[in-house]
């Protein structure tokens, strides 16, 4: 019989006696309650075949929601191949939630290491229930009410290498970006939780280019703090899976002459969450 282990107040549980290739729908059930409830599990030693990652994630949910600039894995679609040779400069050491620069981000991100490096590249998960919950009362009030502008990030620096402001202006017009309320709801718990992000936050709507920029830094530096964090350390056949809605994580970059190779398996839909009726905010 599996159980659970709390990692941290704030967020994060590791899932023991757990083979999440004998995974069936009892289980699923079960790992969905403790993600509502965790935020963020892992799984030691599950050295997943990518048929079999991808079936974990469909007991999960409906899968689908692609990355516009991943590569995915030759035996899988649904498998998403995170590849950082040595000497490249990984792309995800900012705070961020998946997509949030779409009106549908994906509900959850199941994360396999395949090859790690001997020490670093560890990834950190902050609780956005855990900032909101710590505000300054003061702050929070004059948090609700105001929404930010989401877009892609640093993620516009690829098509301007390959084909300057024609490549972002594409990139803009096809992913674009989204509006979400600052203090956003849980879909499915209903608790309120800080949404913005370091990497894909750009704008408090209504407010000018100064007080906006003061705002978002301020919130930047809070998210940044220990307290609302979990830190993994990978093993190559761990498994992390997070809920997206709630959560932000930070890959660190702290292993330049090594490979780091990751498989992800985003969960696009929440379909136990939709069952029982949205209380969320409408994107
Ligand atoms: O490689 C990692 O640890 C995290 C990658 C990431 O940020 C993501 O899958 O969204």
């Amino acid at each position: 019989m599996w159980s659970i282990e709390r990692l941290t107040p704030a967020l994060g549980a590791t899932v023991i006696d757990v083979d999440l290739r004998r995974a069936d729908q009892a289980l699923g059930d079960a790992m969905y309650e403790a993600l509502l409830e965790h935020q963020v599990l892992f799984f030691e030693n599950q050295h997943l075949a990518p048929h079999e990652h991808a079936a974990f994630g469909r007991l999960m949910g409906e899968l689908g929601a692609r990355h516009h600039s991943y590569v995915t894995h030759p035996d899988d679609d649904d498998v998403v191949v995170l590849d950082w040779e040595p000497g490249a400069r990984p792309d995800a050491a900012e705070w961020h939630s998946d997509m949030t620069f779409t009106t549908e981000p994906p509900f959850a991100s199941i994360l396999q290491a395949q090859v790690v490096p001997p020490v670093g590249g560890d990834t950190l998960w902050a609780s956005m229930y855990s900032v909101h919950d710590r505000l300054d009362p003061g702050l929070r009030r004059d948090l609700e009410g105001l929404s930010a502008v989401h877009d892609p990030g640093a993620f516009r620096n690829g098509p301007y290498a390959e084909r300057g402001n024609d490549g972002i202006n594409e990139l803009l017009g096809t992913v674009g970006s989204a509006v979400w309320p600052i203090i956003s709801h849980h879909p499915v718990t209903g608790r309120p939780y800080v949404n913005v992000s370091e990497s894909n936050t750009r704008w408090i709507i209504g407010l000018g280019a100064p007080e906006s920029a003061r705002m978002l830094t301020m919130l930047f530096d809070i998210i940044n703090r220990p307290d609302h964090q979990v830190r993994l350390r990978w093993r190559e056949g761990t498994v992390a899976m997070w809920d997206n809605r709630g959560t932000q994580h930070y890959a660190v970059s702290d292993y330049a002459e090594y490979r780091r190779v990751m498989h992800r398996v985003a969960v696009a839909r929440d379909v136990r969450g939709r069952a029982r009726g949205h209380l969320g905010d409408p994107a």
